[in-house]
């Protein structure tokens, strides 16, 4: 019984040292010290024994008993201390770790064409006027000379709030709300960017989309300044050497007016797939403003005169960029907006 005693007190105090977690150290507690323990099974045979035979060998395993009780508390004492210790090792902070990346946004092409075109325009002298979305019959139409039979104002082109209150189908009221206000001060240099409202979607045509629109009104102010200023933006747009040509065109808010053609960006003017043949690209419609709508607007024709024009951003966009499919920019498509910057 002593020799088992001994060997029994060998392996459990080896056991117990080796142990490098608290759930080993609880395994061993109940194998020796539990209920079904083995030390415990052996103090339960002591009945066995001869009965000279029995203190020495009670007082041996009570000894053992004790020995790995506190063997066993020391031994969880010191891991708990040790996970303790690796846990706020854990919650100490590397200010030596590079930051958690974050994705940088980018602007949407339609803004970088924006702002681009607002500055070209700035950098002439223009100022940056804006208006309602959301526009009066009268400033859509009727201040700027539509006559009440043109197809813009039949419902099925516009979207009516009401017959006399509509998404603008153009940024002109903006213009003439400006004029209006600072009627009969010269001069007028205002663009006005921004959204506008067709009823018309397909592969070119989108519900809302987006304009410029400018308007320069002063005493002297000529075709040739017109086609002056719209020579700087092709060339500070597209390409410094860019040409422009002028054809003829109608439009109830200007007198005469013109379509404004770049030489193709793709071709040079020699003819391609993308001008189809002509060499020519349209960019924006223009005109000396009519004396009808500066009268309207406050101004008298026969002292001042004014020239003003149009452009789509989507269109002027699709040209820089190459972009093929007007919806691209509307899909919201990380990987077509991620290409802009
Ligand atoms: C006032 C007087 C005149 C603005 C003009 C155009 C010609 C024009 C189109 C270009 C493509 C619209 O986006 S588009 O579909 N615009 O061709 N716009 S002259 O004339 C004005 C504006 C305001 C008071």
């Amino acid at each position: 019984m002593l020799e088992k005693i001994g060997e029994l007190g060998e392996t459990a105090v080896r056991t117990i040292e080796e142990a490098t977690d608290l759930e080993t150290l609880r395994e061993l507690r109940l194998r020796y010290l539990g209920k079904k323990g083995q030390l415990t099974a052996l103090l339960r045979r002591m009945g066995e024994l001869a009965p000279d035979r029995r203190p020495a060998a009670g007082k041996r395993a009570n000894a053992l008993r004790k020995r790995l009780e506190e063997l066993l508390g020391r031994k969880e004492a010191a891991l708990q201390d040790a996970f303790a210790g690796s846990a706020r090792e854990k919650e100490r902070i590397d200010v030596t770790l590079p930051g958690a990346p974050f994705n940088l946004g980018r602007k949407h092409p339609l803004t970088l064409v924006l702002e681009e075109i607002t500055a070209i325009f700035t950098g002439l002298g223009f100022q940056v006027a804006r208006g309602p979305e959301i526009e009066s019959d009268y400033y859509n139409f009727e201040a700027l000379n539509l006559p009440p039979d043109h197809p813009a104002r039949d419902m099925h082109d516009s979207f009516y709030f009401t017959p006399q209150i509509l998404l603008r189908t153009h940024t002109s009221p903006v213009q003439v709300r400006v004029m209006e206000k600072q009627a009969p001060r010269l001069p007028v240099r205002i663009i006005a960017p921004g959204k506008v409202y067709r009823r018309d979607d397909d592969a070119t045509h989108s519900p809302m989309f987006h304009q410029v629109e400018g308007l320069a009104v002063d005493r002297g102010v000529t075709f040739a300044d017109l086609k002056g200023t719209l020579l700087v933006f092709a060339r500070e747009m597209f390409d410094q050497g860019q040409r422009i040509r002028l054809r003829p065109s109608f439009f109830p808010f200007t007198e005469p007016s013109a379509e404004v053609d770049i030489a193709c960006i793709i071709c040079g003017g020699k003819g391609c797939r993308v001008c189809g043949q002509s060499g020519w690209l349209e960019i924006l419609g223009c005109g000396m403003v009519h004396p009808r709508v500066l009268e309207i607007s406050g101004y008298d024709p026969e002292d001042v005169t004014g020239f003003a024009f149009g452009m789509g951003v989507e269109r002027i966009a699709m040209l820089k960029y190459g972009i093929d499919d007007l919806r691209l920019l509307f899909s919201n498509n990380l990987r077509f907006l991620r290409q802009f910057r």
